[in-house]
């Protein structure tokens, strides 16, 4: 914040705009640079052209407020009591003495925004969102944030700027519940005829715009988003934030801008140019668009003059999921498209492709275009850019991989624990174990494979990459070694900030 540009003097190249472009559910195929052929992703694909694509990049978890707690915090999410899917009235997770990337950032005189989904919790446990609203993103490291509270399919469905609900008017005040409906309101469950895309799961609580959602609400009329526009509306502030950080600071601070958007993440919504911009329905449909609203980001970096010397991580939050809860055709107009690529699993699933996703480091002033199969996770950024820009962070997680992000070194991580809904799998070298878990798996969505099995697997991944071939009982020392290895990771479940399991 308050240092002397002098002590940068001379280090600017290692002080570079940071941009992380984060997408919600994206799949490890459902990017051309990946694979894909069904929809055309040539802004992503530009990232990858003139980047570092890695192979074996990796989420924390298969779902959303785990992973995003990584990548913020730099600590594994199983570490965390209460880092699970979180409903849009939840307190905030992060606590505001935590190190973060953003509060690294800014204490090294970053400007620091985000721009889009959060789902990390808000407040303390008990929301009046007609009030300020603290602690907030802002509180944990941003200094300014425009956000969707939790998902697009969970109350509330407004844009909070800062503290406040954004067009909130007064007279009508917004009231949110996630245990029972308002009396006189009607519900997915009650009116199913008000519904202009069918539930197959749960989504059967408020309607907004023709949408059940989970979670009830009432009021807040004036503020309601329209799902149709979030793209639209989302990337606006997104680029007037970039306008206004880039060069207006009276010392040039660099700027961070976290996007996190919110495609092709449920309710699938394209705006009306993109429907009908490929052939599989709503889920291609948002891919294209998040497509365009990363072009729109690449558009006002490089109207700035900074595209080159800013670094750009592209990935996304986990797996590729297809009915996730509303009936909108991902299924049945799946055709040749693979989301999943070459992997077994998905959204919520110990397989691969649970976490295993796009990953694509973009730093044209100093990273070389290429592939990299080293082992790398998004929980990494943190220590990573600390080191880059000459931070002294203490880390117990986030493992300083920056010569294997910038391409200078092929070696990444030795391993990895991945986390699906509470349970965790290992990752050593080229190969997978998964646990057995007792019990039947919650199944949040239809023909998931979540990965549970009542003995221990082991996969070679670079080898079958589809997990077909279970080698546990081929190699029996090598099973022992990963279990030991694993357990002896996994033992400290206690937060760092007192929290437990
Ligand atoms: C599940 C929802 C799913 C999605 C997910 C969170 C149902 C049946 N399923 O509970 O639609 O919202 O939570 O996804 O309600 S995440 O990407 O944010 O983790
Ligand atoms: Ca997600």
């Amino acid at each position: 914040m308050n240092f002397p540009t002098n002590v940068y003097e001379g280090l600017l190249m290692t002080r570079p705009n940071i941009v992380i472009i984060y997408m919600d559910d994206l799949g490890y195929g459902d990017v051309g640079a990946y694979g894909a052929t069904s929809v055309e992703t040539a802004n992503m694909d530009r990232l990858a052209r003139n980047g570092l694509r890695f192979t074996d990049g990796y989420a924390t978890s298969a779902t959303c407020t785990p992973s995003r707690y990584a990548l913020l915090t730099g600590e594994y999410p199983w570490r965390k009591s209460g880092a699970e899917i979180l409903a849009g009235d939840a307190a905030m997770l992060i606590e505001e003495d935590q190190m973060t990337l953003p509060g690294m950032l800014a204490a090294q005189g970053y400007r620091t925004g985000i721009v889009g989904k959060w789902h990390l919790g808000l407040g303390n446990g008990e929301i009046d969102w007609n009030r300020p609203i603290q602690p907030s993103p802002n509180d944990v490291g941003f200094d300014e944030s425009y956000i969707i509270a939790a998902t697009q399919d969970r109350v509330p469905t407004v844009y909070i700027k800062d503290r406040s609900v954004v067009g909130l008017d007064p007279e009508d005040p917004i009231e949110v519940s996630y245990d029972q409906p308002f009396p006189g309101e009607p519900t997915g469950a009650t009116h199913p005829e008000l519904l202009r895309i069918a539930s197959s799961h749960g989504h059967d609580n408020a309607i907004v715009n023709g949408i059940g959602r989970i979670g009830f609400m009432r009021g807040g009329q004036s503020a309601r988003w329209r799902d149709e526009d979030m793209a639209e509306h989302l990337v606006e502030r997104a680029r007037d934030y970039i306008r206004r950080s880039h060069g207006s600071g009276e010392d040039d601070d660099p700027f961070f801008l976290y996007f996190a958007l919110h495609q092709p993440h449920v309710p699938r919504t394209p705006g009306a140019r993109f429907v009908g911009a490929t052939d599989m329905g709503p889920r291609g449909d948002a891919i294209a668009e998040a497509d365009w609203c990363i072009g729109q980001i690449l558009d006002e970096l490089t109207d700035a003059g900074v595209l080159d010397d800013t670094l750009i991580v592209f990935s996304s939050d986990n797996g590729p999921v297809l009915d996730d809860g509303y009936q909108d055709g991902a299924e049945e107009l799946i055709g040749d498209h693979r989301p999943t690529g070459p992997l077994r699993g998905g959204k919520y699933s110990l397989f691969d492709a649970g976490t295993r996703v796009p990953f694509i480091v973009h730093w044209p002033a100093r990273v070389k275009p290429g592939t990299s199969s080293a082992l790398v996770c998004q929980m990494d950024l943190l220590a990573s850019i600390a080191a880059l820009i000459g931070a002294e962070v203490p880390t117990r997680d986030s493992e300083n991989q920056l010569d294997a992000l910038l391409g200078d070194s092929d070696d990444g991580r030795d391993s990895l624990v991945v986390e699906a809904i509470h349970r965790t799998a290992f990752r050593r070298g080229d190969w997978a174990m998964i646990p057995p878990y007792a019990g039947p798996a919650w199944m949040p969505a239809k023909r998931i494979e979540t990965g549970q099995a009542d003995r221990y697997r082991l996969y070679n991944l670079r080898e079958d990459p589809h997990q077909d071939h279970d080698l546990a009982s081929a190699q029996p020392e090598l099973l022992e070694a990963l279990i030991e290895e694993f357990e002896e990771l996994v033992r400290e479940r206690v937060s760092s900030n007192g929290g437990s399991q």
